[in-house]
């Protein structure tokens, strides 16, 4: 017989990830060439596909993403008409993934794509990987008063959710994919269904790590938080949104599976 430990070290041994890497685009035409191909080069051949959800970007990111799809099958385009927002977009990218870890991130290139091995290995022993600016080896590169709104969110968060996660406001994650059978966030609102996700994931006993990365700020593109106006109602919608997680109104439940999204090339 073999002992427990022996099993899990031939489980990690013989477990090989496919990787499915979703990207949410609203206006990145500068950016989304470059962000899949060097995540292409990155994953390398444990990639099983790059999914973008486009939630129909006037600059025409999807017909980028379309045509590059029509060459390259690894890649596919959920190209929203009817619906729009980062939560609902990211809930739509990661029920189509077909791979077994499914990562997601920015594709804007502030976050790195080189980093991603590093989170998928740690899938080997853990179910969930979140790119840390927290953890060692992290940081947050971007100008000062925007690193510190993060330093300042993430500590409220530590306070009222724990100090199990450190970057509560991340974006830049590897799944294990049947982690996302059991833990959802809701499809409204922006960056703050990454709390949501984050916390759920520790409250239901799953293993969560951090995983250091420098986050830079993007150099093509717009930004879709950019603004002291836009900026503090996200604050807003976040702090919101962190206080209803410590102190729910109804009691928490995990949600049922949700539809496939309508039309993916
Ligand atoms: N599908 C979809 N993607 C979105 C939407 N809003 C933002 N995104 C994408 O989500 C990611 C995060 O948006 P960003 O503008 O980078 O927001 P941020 O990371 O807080 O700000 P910066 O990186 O500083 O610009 C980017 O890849 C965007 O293109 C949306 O409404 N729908
Ligand atoms: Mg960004």
């Amino acid at each position: 017989m073999l002992s427990e430990d022996k099993r899990m070290q031939e489980f990690e041994i013989r477990w090989e990830p496919r990787v499915s890497v979703v990207l949410p685009s609203y206006n990145e035409k500068e950016n989304i060439q470059e962000a899949i191909d060097r995540i292409s080069k990155s994953v390398g051949e444990q990639l099983q596909e790059i999914i973008v959800v486009d939630d129909n970007s006037p600059d025409g990111t999807w017909k980028i993403v379309k045509e590059i799809s029509a060459k390259n099958t690894q890649v596919k385009l959920i190209h929203r008409v009817n619906e729009k927002g980062l939560a609902s977009a990211l809930d739509d990218g990661v029920r189509a993934a077909q791979g077994n870890v499914v990562v997601w991130m920015d594709c804007d290139l502030g976050l790195p794509p080189e980093d991603i091995p590093r989170l998928v290995e740690q899938i080997k022993k853990y179910d969930v990987a979140i790119g840390s600016r927290y953890a060692p080896g992290g940081k947050d590169l971007r100008p000062v008063w925007r690193s510190a709104l993060s330093v300042i969110l993430n500590g409220y968060s530590c306070v009222l959710l724990g100090w199990q996660v450190r970057d509560y406001t991340s974006g830049f994650i590897a799944v294990r994919k049947e982690v996302l059978d059991y833990v959802r966030w809701k499809r409204q609102g922006f960056g703050e269904y990454f709390a949501e996700f984050a916390y759920n994931c520790v409250k239901q006993g799953f293993d969560v790590t951090e995983v250091g990365y420098i986050y830079k700020d993007r150099t093509k593109g717009t930004s879709k938080t950019q603004g002291f106006k836009t900026l503090f109602k996200l604050g807003f919608q976040y702090g919101f949104k962190v206080l209803n997680l410590r102190f729910p109104k109804t009691k928490r439940k995990i949600l049922p599976p949700h539809s496939k999204p309508t039309s993916c090339f």
